[in-house]
């Protein structure tokens, strides 16, 4: 195309991760629409095209993180182990862009730097970095969660720094750790998954933590073929309760309260879950893990006790188990060797609580208490979760308002599915909807999104929002679920507090994904009623309950 031409087309997708390919795949095929997808990256796969830090790999077992739509793919894809490696993953999915001639309609290397609507046509115009312009009527939001915004705090002195530093989610591959000093910032799942891994590359590894974080061992093992045949013959039955279950994965609780059982059986239990591993224990075990602090606090203590068992210095063990937060009230860590790896000589905790973090040096890390000289330091510190990727592109609505404006006092959306004032976008796991199993929920929201253009074409509707009044109740119901929860007020990025200044919301309904999955079904029956919609070509407009 000639720099500078406009494109009408149905819809645009932003991002070909996991959820962007699906909508692609969804809107073109299902529903017929001319559709082209942006992505910044030069190839598909997103989170799993950029997260490449060594020991990179998926915590959610392979045979559920994965597309369910097309059993063909299903039954023509083997997973090597329980849980992939980021290699393994960008392989399955540019193996899905391939079988589904997906990539005809993406544009890579391409950002979209502005969306703006148009009240008089109902139209998006989305521009992009390559000075084109694309006018269309629907706008999908694919950007994912983290990926696409690494955050990195600002510690004074990292100009001065003359080694080499990095983000885990922007990983310079030819960054060899092979005999060097190195100190990794972080130990959230992203620390918790590469400390292990530098630990056996680097001549010494210093770990920075500011916060102990309970963590559950992944028991990860190859898998055989034959244990793949034996899940797909019962995909169709995981899908279904994968659907309708809490998390998004195919384990339900087992009904009973944590007090109901004695407490020899309440231990053979998790100590089966915990050799399980990984969110089986999370899911899989009691009701009231997640509503009740008494309940949680016998778990959180169970874990406790197991972590202690993996550290072989007591002191150091204290240092590294949380006291100050109830199990499963941030988001919960699956590790390989992480506790381990803190018995090896090689390996030196620096904690934050004892000794504050001063400054970055020429040489290194400076505390309250020493120098810590370093070659090579890492941030493995996170990502400005879910309003983070939208902070780059210029989003205006109705009226001119911009979506940082609707988000000045915190982020919000009707159902994490479409924002008020912003007709015809649709944001894929938008602020506000559920945290779970990403493949189910992110196809949940992608059908959804169909069937709600669907709607809109079989009845004239030009454009639809959600009411003012539907988002703000729908943000109180999920400040109310999460209050009712073990989560709380505790801090990390699912309420935006990891970023310095960002406002204190819930982003995620932590409930329940079942619940939620038919809260937005509902919203669906009835044509849409908190919805405002727009039949201009009929010159007839309806503004619901307003
Ligand atoms: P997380 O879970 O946000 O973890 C970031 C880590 O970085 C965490 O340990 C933070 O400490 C630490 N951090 C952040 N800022 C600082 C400063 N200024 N100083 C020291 N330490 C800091 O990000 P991840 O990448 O690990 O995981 C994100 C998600 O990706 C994960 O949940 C999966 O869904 C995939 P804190 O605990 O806040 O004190």
């Amino acid at each position: 195309m000639t720099e500078g031409t406009q494109v009408r087309l149905d819809a645009v997708v932003i991002g070909a991760g996991f959820s962007g390919m699906y909508a692609l795949y969804h809107l073109r095929e299902r529903l017929g629409l001319e559709v082209q997808v942006f992505e910044s990256s030069s190839d598909v796969g997103g989170t799993w095209f950029l997260n490449r830090y060594p020991g990179a790999r998926c915590d959610t077992e392979a045979f559920i993180y994965c597309y369910s739509f097309s059993k063909e793919l299903l039954n023509e894809w083997t997973w090597s182990g329980k849980y992939p490696e980021q290699r393994e993953l960008l392989s399955y999915l540019q193996h899905v862009a391939d079988r589904f001639d997906l990539r005809r309609d993406i544009a890579f290397n391409t950002r979209v730097v502005s969306a703006h609507y148009d009240d008089d046509s109902a139209l998006w115009t989305v521009r992009t970095d390559t000075g084109d312009e694309y006018v269309c009527q629907y706008l999908v939001s694919a950007m994912g969660t983290l990926a696409s915004a690494p955050y990195r705090p600002s510690i004074p002195g990292i100009e001065d720094f003359a080694g080499r530093w990095c983000h885990t989610g922007a990983w310079p591959q030819d960054l060899d750790l092979t005999g060097r000093r190195v100190a990794v910032i972080g130990t959230g799942s992203t620390g918790v998954q590469t400390i292990p891994v530098i630990a056996g590359q680097a001549d010494h590894l210093y770990v920075v933590q500011r916060s102990p974080q309970y963590t559950v061992p992944a028991q990860h093992h190859t898998v055989d073929a034959a244990v793949f045949a034996e899940v797909r013959a019962r995909y169709d039955e995981i899908w279904e309760q994968s659907r309708w279950s809490l998390g998004g994965f195919p384990w339900q609780h087992n009904g009973l309260s944590v007090f109901d059982v004695s407490h020899e059986e309440r231990d053979a239990t998790f100590r089966r879950l915990w050799e399980e591993g990984g969110f089986r224990f999370i899911y899989g075990s009691y009701k009231d893990l997640m509503t009740s602090l008494d309940a949680n606090e016998v778990v959180a203590e169970f874990v406790r006790a197991r972590m202690r068992e993996r550290i072989e210095d007591p002191v150091l063990a204290k240092k590294l188990i949380p006291y100050d937060h109830p199990f499963g009230s941030r988001r919960p860590i699956v590790d390989s060797n992480y506790l381990e790896t803190f018995n090896r000589d090689d390996v030196t905790l620096v904690d934050l609580r004892e000794e504050e973090l001063l400054r970055i040096t020429t040489r290194g890390l400076l505390t309250e208490a020493r120098e810590y000289q370093v070659d090579v330091i890492v941030f493995a510190t996170g990502f400005d979760a879910v309003t983070g990727p939208f902070r780059r592109i210029d989003v205006t609505g109705k009226n001119g308002v911009t979506l940082q404006e609707h988000w000045a006092d915190g982020a919000s959306s009707y159902l994490g599915l479409m924002v008020s004032d912003f007709p015809n976008m649709f944001t894929i796991a938008g602020p506000g909807s559920t945290f779970g199993n990403h493949p189910v929920t992110m196809e949940h929201h992608v059908e959804w999104i169909g069937d709600c253009i669907a709607f809109m074409r079989r009845s004239g509707i030009d454009s639809m929002d959600p009411t003012a009044d539907a988002e703000s109740e729908y943000a109180e119901e999920v400040r109310a679920q999460i209050r009712s929860t073990v989560v709380g007020e505790t801090d990390s990025w699912w309420s935006g507090a990891n970023i310095p200044g960002k406002p204190k919301v819930p982003l995620f309904s932590l409930y329940s994904y079942r619940k939620y999955r038919s809260t937005c079904d509902k919203a669906a029956l009835g044509g849409y009623e908190r919805f405002n919609r727009n039949h201009s070509r009929a010159g007839d407009s309806v503004t619901a309950d307003r």
